[in-house]
């Protein structure tokens, strides 16, 4: 039996619901697979930590995560901590120290789901989309000056570079001729930004050669947005840069019915590091503590965990379980109109793993 050490960082507000749903869940996994087994290590890191010590965790924290064989993380954020602070202190951090270059985002309608579309449901709605993460517009470059006068100037820079760029676009190449439709998708934005679009979109032409069988084409990202919404099966694969990636798969979580199902993996390809697994979802302050989340993003991210770890079987055995509760629809939490808790939907999710390893 295969056992894997796995760092647990639920973070703030939902996110403790919710990684707590998908622990418990992939322990259910285990039992029913028989040949897989976890290690679950919890570090109380996040916004709490931060108003306690300064520090949203460690100094030692990425050393410790660097020993493990997956991360997996809830949300950060906290009202009376600045977003750029939580950010910039955990969750970025983590997917830089540890190349996570790849943000591996799924947008597929669950069966079961009432998606906010009017005749699209789960055969139309199959996107993957691989957002670049650690660079672009998240590259923290850039400064403030003259600071709180009236001439006080901000600026944040992009930072693409070409390996940086080529291996994401190269990841959507090899990701899109492993599926059926071989499509893939280039967002850009060359008609305003002449420097860094224009790159990304001379890396894309490069490498085409290389992968006849793939069909590609580019969208701006506003004519993608709302292609999102008028002509979501029109959409195969998707490769984006950190923002404009971020920004579309909100918009794909919205596709799907809730932001509260949307899962997210950050891989290090090189398997160099361990790579994170999290719910797209932030700690969404306004129902903490209530009960009421949606575990299913933790849930799914869960399964994107054992896809990268090797045991796909296992993941598409979780997959099926958590598609035959949104499929019955009777458990469901308010976000999909439902009145469950968090954990009714995690029992629901177990009992249906249980039944089909019996
Ligand atoms: N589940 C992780 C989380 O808290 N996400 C909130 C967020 O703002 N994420 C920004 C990002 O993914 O770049």
């Amino acid at each position: 039996m295969r056992t894997y050490r796995i760092a647990v960082v639920p973070g703030d507000g939902i996110g403790i619901d919710t990684v707590d749903q998908a622990v418990q869940t992939l322990e259910t996994v285990c039992e029913v697979h028989g040949g897989l087994g976890f290690t679950f290590d919890r570090y109380p890191w996040g916004c709490r930590h931060y108003l306690e010590t300064g520090e949203m965790m460690p100094k030692d924290g990425l050393t410790i995560l660097a020993d493990y064989d997956a991360i997996l993380l809830g949300a950060v954020g906290f009202p009376t901590v600045p977003d750029h602070v939580s950010l910039w202190g955990l969750l970025l951090p983590i997917r830089k120290t540890f190349d996570q270059y790849i943000n591996l985002r799924p947008v597929r309608l669950l069966a079961g789901v009432p998606g906010p579309l009017r005749d699209k449901g789960p055969e139309d709605i199959d996107i993957v989309c691989i957002r670049e993460n650690t660079e672009g517009e998240y590259a923290g470059v850039g400064g403030r000056v003259h600071v709180h006068t009236d001439h006080e100037v901000a600026i944040q820079s992009t930072v693409f570079t070409r390996l940086g760029v080529e291996r994401v676009l190269r990841y959507g190449f090899e990701l899109a001729r492993k599926r059926p439709r071989k499509e893939l998708v280039s967002v850009t934005k060359s008609n305003a930004m002449q420097y860094n679009m224009v790159f990304w979109d001379e890396v894309f032409r490069e490498l085409q050669g290389e992968y006849p069988e793939v069909t590609c084409r580019q969208y701006h990202v506003d004519a993608l947005a709302a292609r999102f919404i008028t002509a979501p099966e029109s959409l195969d694969v998707v490769v984006g840069s950190n923002l404009f990636g971020d920004i579309l798969t909100d918009l794909g979580g919205a596709l799907q019915g809730s932001l509260g199902i949307p899962p997210s993996a950050n891989i290090d390809p090189t398997r160099r590091h361990p790579s994170m697994f999290e719910p797209v979802h932030g700690s969404a302050p306004d129902i903490a503590g209530q009960g009421i989340a949606n575990p299913i993003a933790a849930i799914w991210a869960a399964s994107m965990m054992l896809d990268h770890l090797g045991h796909e079987d296992a993941g598409s055995l979780l997959m099926e379980a958590v598609e035959a509760v949104t499929g019955a629809g009777e458990v469901r939490t308010p976000d999909l109109g439902g009145r469950s808790t968090t954990a009714e939907v995690g029992d629901a999710i177990r009992a249906a793993l249980r039944a089909a390893g019996a």
